[in-house]
């Protein structure tokens, strides 16, 4: 039972805090430490909404084929929920002011994701129809399975979410882009240990898993499912899925994201290759 609560708090916490939030100081940057995204920027970008009072934003996702959307598992699972509760809106340059929400036909976690520390956290979500693409909305492309995204690609992660630990982004709720450096996996496995009593053979940073971001630049909660996406010899190629952190932009905690590279095969059981 209490593994359930562990489950289900992120998404009630993720849930709890994007209530639109009374106006604040003007000046917040965020995700944390981003900036507001130009509108032209992340055409893939979506937001998962969830039937409450309105139409609530709960996390982030990407377009990756015209009818289907990549996410995280622990955005939409490990329970099943009814794809009737739930709609995606594409790229918008602020949450809720232009609002036109698509329904969904499937909601696909992969089905060994149970919790997020274990990995496998990526989910498919098939939309009832097909979407115009446009300039303002085009398809990340995913990575060929070489892609390691070593330390030093310039990686970007964007989304709505918070833009400091347990703090909402507030009003108008626009796109924020934060620079993300990679950060390599066994270092980022050693930073996780740092302060904790867990053996270092025990690992805490998966093979499944990518890390980015500093003190300065990270994802939040509310962020969780969105696209990080780095520019590989001219292209826009989407390295990771927005998945945990111990908190937000603290010393020695990296973002973690789950690494796509590991689930393209997974990802192709359902996805097609072509439009
Ligand atoms: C969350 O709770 C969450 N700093 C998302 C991203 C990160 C931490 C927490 C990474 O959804």
């Amino acid at each position: 039972m209490l593994s359930l609560l562990v489950l289900v708090l992120p998404l009630l916490l993720s849930l709890a805090h994007v209530a639109p939030a009374p106006s604040q100081a003007l000046e917040r940057t965020g995700i944390v430490g981003g900036q507001e995204a130009p509108g032209s920027m992340w055409p893939w970008q979506v937001s998962l909404r969830i039937r409450t009072r309105y139409w609530m934003h709960f996390c982030g996702g990407s377009l990756i084929h015209p009818q289907w959307v990549l996410t995280a598992a622990h955005c939409i699972g490990p329970d099943i929920k009814d794809p009737a509760f739930l709609r995606v809106q594409l790229r918008e340059q602020h949450l809720y002011y232009q609002d036109n929400l698509l329904p969904i036909n499937r909601i696909i976690p992969h089905p060994k994701f149970y919790s997020i520390q274990e990995g496998f956290d990526i989910a498919l979500l098939e939309l009832q129809d097909p979407v115009n693409i446009s300039c303002k909305v085009q398809l990340i492309t995913l990575p060929p399975a070489s892609e390691t995204f070593p330390p030093g690609t310039q990686c970007w992660v964007t989304g709505w979410g918070d833009v400091d630990n347990g703090e909402s982004l507030p009003p108008p709720f626009p796109l924020k882009q934060a620079k993300v450096p990679i950060v390599d996996n066994s270092i980022c496995d050693s930073k996780y240990h740092m302060g904790l009593y867990t053996g270092d053979n025990v690992r805490i940073v998966q093979e499944d898993m990518i890390c980015a971001g500093n003190e300065k630049h990270d994802s939040c909660q509310g962020d969780s499912g969105g696209p990080l996406v780095c520019k590989v010899n001219g292209t826009w190629l989407q390295a990771g899925v927005v998945s945990w952190g111990d908190g937000c932009a603290q010393p020695n905690r990296p973002g973690i994201y789950t690494r796509v590279t590991y689930y393209l095969d997974w990802i192709h059981q359902y996805v097609p290759k072509g439009p």
